[in-house]
């Protein structure tokens, strides 16, 4: 129960001081500035300074609110500059959000509920009217750059099958004084909702700001939802609880505290690759809880964060996850999980049953997972993520019907798919002095290069994933399409950087660099995805049918500008340099 969530800089992070010059080393050889010290408390890549303490669990989970976008009649979000309130101890939180209007705007934003085959109509407008953004803009990165200053956004719906004009393109972005990116078309989006019922949500995608847009609060969830595919008996209303994860990290003035000098600031003044904040926010309060009846509650859970993964298990083991669905809606049948892993910009869908404990009962939604290089280890705080107390359902209220179905809907044939399939090998690198300055990148080649990825629409391609970095993983997403795991294989890096043996050999050659045989897909590897992650020393392949997952063809033109991209959704590798573009040419 109320634990305190105190921790010191000293305690929590050991020698940073040393580690920022072995990062440095391990990327570039060269020793950087080491002599960079926090000012006035502002955080230093790898030596963020704690937050203030706060008591976890004293606020209770925000509920979002929701905008029907099923209707026919457009609507206009706007994205605002906002005060809100993360936690009692803390003074109010400068965010950016998204709302109807100044007064209604939240972070994170509204949830959006479409219906499928239903079309909706979204203008985002941008009224963030400051001269600068809240957090300080590396300027030698390539980022939106607009002429007369200010906040640009380009909001992409995630997991969106949508024309690409619509599509949040990276240098589609807009200012609140109306300049305008190359990439830009329309403010007024539509978007077909074709396409199964499935978890997406919104956010900010502007090129070279995504990671400061998103930890400043431009993000939402978005649900399209379907009669027909739709088990009826499923938790629903105040049974059905969406979660927003993020971390950040907070001032004792209650501002976000965005490191704003770089791991490397001779290269990169602010950027700081693999950010995590020490403070969990689920919908915008730090550590919150929930009030949950003994019932059968479906949680919905987006990990918005930038860098950080949630491993994420019930502190009382008689309460575990019922998988349902992933990032592309339903999975064929439910999964039992005592914990499930989300990277960034994951979704999962999960029944979970609090009739396994008594009344009276506290049970803590707990994370496990390390985090990223940088932060070195684990930061004890971010093991928490919030509580649930199971109490009494108020006397003369309904009961709760619940049905499980035990099918969901036929399992994706994976060899009829892939029929014919073209084979794609891209790989995940990184270039270090004196080839150029650090940069993630996806097959050695910038944003800006041509584009690479340039499938035919309706064509099906297998992509070899590569992981070709000593450390770290990297969660790819693709834009337009989800995609299904065919297997990952793991290989020895040693081996592979001495140039001793080959990734292109099978792994019964000697000199093939493979460790064993590929391994199927994990549990939560199973499903349709569109983001997926890829681990240090391994091969990922995917299925990746260029289609609407029906087969059919989509409603619209897939190969009009300014077309999609594809890219690491750790945001602060995605802007620097870890994008490229997705093209589509013609049908064959
Ligand atoms: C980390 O930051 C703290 C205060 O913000 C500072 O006192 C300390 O010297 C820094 N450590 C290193 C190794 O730079
Ligand atoms: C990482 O943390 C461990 C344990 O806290 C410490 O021993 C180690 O020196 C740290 N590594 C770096 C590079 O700071
Ligand atoms: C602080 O945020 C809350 C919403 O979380 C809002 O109702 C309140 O008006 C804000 N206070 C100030 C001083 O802005
Ligand atoms: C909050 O505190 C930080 C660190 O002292 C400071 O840089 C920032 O300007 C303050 N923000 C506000 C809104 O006062
Ligand atoms: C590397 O970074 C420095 C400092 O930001 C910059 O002047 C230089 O142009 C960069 N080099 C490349 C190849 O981007
Ligand atoms: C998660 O669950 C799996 C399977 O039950 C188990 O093997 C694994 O150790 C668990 N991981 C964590 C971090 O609890
Ligand atoms: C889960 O978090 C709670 C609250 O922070 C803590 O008391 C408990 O020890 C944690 N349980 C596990 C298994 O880590
Ligand atoms: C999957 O497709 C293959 C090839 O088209 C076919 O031979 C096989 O019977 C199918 N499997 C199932 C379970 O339908
Ligand atoms: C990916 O890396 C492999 C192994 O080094 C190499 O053979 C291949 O050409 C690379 N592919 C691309 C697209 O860069
Ligand atoms: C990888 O290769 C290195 C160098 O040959 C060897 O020492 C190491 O044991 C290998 N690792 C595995 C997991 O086989
Ligand atoms: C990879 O090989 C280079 C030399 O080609 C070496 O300097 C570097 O330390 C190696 N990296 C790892 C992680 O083994
Ligand atoms: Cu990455």
């Amino acid at each position: 129960m109320g634990r305190s969530c105190r921790r010191t800089a000293s305690s929590a992070f050991p020698p940073t001081f040393a580690r920022i010059c072995h990062i440095a080393l391990l990327f570039v050889l060269l020793a950087p500035t080491c002599v960079i010290r926090a000012q006035d408390g502002h955080s230093v890549c790898g030596n963020l300074s704690a937050s203030p303490t706060l008591t976890p669990f004293v606020e209770p989970l925000p509920i979002l609110p929701t905008i029907d976008i099923s209707t026919g009649v457009p609507i206009t979000l706007g994205a605002y500059k906002i005060s809100q309130s993360v936690h009692p101890d803390l003074p109010n939180t400068t965010f950016y959000g998204f709302g109807t209007s100044p007064e209604t705007a939240t972070y994170p934003g509204p949830t959006l509920e479409a219906q499928k085959d239903v079309r909706s109509y979204v203008r985002f407008e941008n009224h963030i009217t400051d001269a600068e953004h809240i957090f300080v803009v590396d300027r030698t990165l390539h980022h939106a750059n607009p002429a007369r200053g200010g906040v640009p956004i380009s909001v992409h719906l995630h997991g969106a099958d949508s024309e690409s004009r619509y599509d949040g393109h990276p240098e589609a972005w807009h200012t609140a004084a109306g300049d305008r990116g190359k990439a830009f078309v329309t403010l007024d989006n539509e978007y077909p909702n074709e396409q199964p019922a499935s978890p997406l949500w919104y956010h900010d995608h502007t090129v070279g700001l995504t990671r400061l847009n998103v930890a400043a609060g431009l993000v939402g969830l978005y649900f399209i939802r379907s009669k027909a595919e739709e088990p009826p008996f499923l938790p629903c209303g105040e049974y059905e609880i969406p979660m927003v994860l993020q971390d950040k990290q907070f001032f004792p003035n209650g501002s976000i505290n965005f490191p704003d000098v770089g791991v490397v600031p001779d290269m990169y003044p602010q950027w700081c690759p693999d950010y995590t904040g020490d403070t969990i926010l689920v919908n915008g309060k730090a550590w919150p809880y929930l009030d949950v009846y003994r019932g059968v509650y479906r949680l919905r859970i987006l990990n918005g964060a930038n860098s950080r993964s949630f491993t994420l298990a019930f502190s009382d083991p008689r309460i575990k996850f019922l998988q349902i669905g992933t990032d592309g809606g339903y999975l064929w049948k439910p999964v039992e999980l005592q914990n499930i892993t989300l990277a960034p910009a994951y979704r999962v869908d999960v029944l979970v049953d609090f009739r396994s404990v008594p009344c009276g009962s506290s049970v803590f939604l707990n994370n496990s997972a390390v985090d990223t290089v940088l932060s070195n280890g684990t930061t004890p705080t971010t093991n928490s993520v919030m509580k649930f107390n199971v109490v009494e359902r108020p006397p003369g209220s309904p009961d709760q019907y619940v049905e499980i179905p035990e099918f969901f809907g036929p399992v994706p044939n994976v060899s009829a798919l892939a029929a014919g399939a073209a084979y794609r090998n891209v790989n995940l690198t990184v270039v270090v002095p004196p080839k150029g300055n650090i940069s993630f990148l996806l097959s050695d080649k910038h944003w800006v290069e041509p584009a690479t990825e340039t499938p035919h629409i309706y064509s099906t391609e297998i992509w070899d994933i590569f992981h070709l970095i000593s450390s770290g993983s990297h969660p790819i997403h693709l834009h337009l399409v989800n995609f299904l795991v065919m297997h990952t294989q793991a290989y020895n890096f040693t081996r592979f950087n001495a140039s001793e043996c080959s990734l292109l050999l099978p792994y019964t050659e000697p000199s093939s660099c493979f460790l064993g045989p590929p391994r199927p897909p994990q549990p939560t590897e199973i499903g349709w995805k569109d983001t997926i992650i890829v681990e240090h020393g391994t091969v990922m392949r995917l299925l990746v049918p260029f289609t609407t997952r029906s087969g059919a063809k989509y409603s619209f033109d897939p190969t009009t500008f300014p077309g999609y991209v594809w890219h690491c959704h750790n945001l602060d590798h995605e802007d620097n340099d870890m994008m490229r573009p997705l093209l589509f040419l013609p049908p064959v």
